[in-house]
């Protein structure tokens, strides 16, 4: 079994945007710049054969590259906030782009969870008690952040390690978009 998943990388000025960004964080957990991404579908824990079928039809997925550059700030979790996320700004390409590897995964006999795709990159995972207050200024005081604009030639498919900190990820495979 491997634990996999499919993102689009980050070039190093988003994610020196981002690292900015993090230094304004009101909670912990903090996620290492370099493991920063903007996860398309969670694949979960697969067995292998299943994984080279979803790889296959990676393959097969044709889409043009696009541009994106991350714009405001975000929370999951309501009241116990699990993430917090910078969002992403000209998703329509990407929207279609997830749609398709949704499908593909499916396809290939992946079990992905029925959610609505929210583009986002993860800034930090807090665990236990937050100061919601703080939170609520982080969110508002830089809900017009923008990232710089950088340029999706590829998506990725990556192996997730967890570790006792920080997850560890492995490409596995790269995809252009040349569709
Ligand atoms: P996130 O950054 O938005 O939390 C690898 O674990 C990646 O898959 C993470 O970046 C995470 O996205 C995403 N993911 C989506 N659903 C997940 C789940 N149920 N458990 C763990 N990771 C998940």
């Amino acid at each position: 079994m491997m634990r996999a998943f499919v993102a689009i990388d980050l070039p190093e000025a988003a994610r020196t945007d981002l690292a900015l960004l993090q230094q304004a964080l009101p909670v912990g957990r903090a996620v290492p710049p370099e493991n920063m991404h903007v996860t398309l579908v969670f694949l979960g824990e697969v067995p292998e054969p299943v994984l080279e079928d979803a790889d296959a039809a990676f393959r097969r997925v044709a889409a043009p590259g696009f541009s994106l550059h991350c714009a405001g700030v975000g929370v999951f979790g309501g009241d116990l906030p699990r993430a917090v996320y910078a969002g992403i700004s000209g998703t329509e390409p990407l929207c279609h782009l997830q749609a398709k590897l949704e499908t593909a995964a499916r396809g290939a006999g992946v079990t992905v969870a029925k959610r609505r795709f929210v583009p986002h990159v993860t800034l930090a995972r807090p665990g236990g008690r937050v100061d919601r207050i703080a939170l609520e200024h982080f969110i508002a005081g830089h809900a017009a952040h923008r990232g710089p604009e950088f340029e999706v030639a590829d998506f990725r498919l990556y192996e997730a390690t967890l570790g006792r900190k920080a997850a560890r990820y492995t490409e596995l495979a790269r995809y252009p978009l040349t569709g």
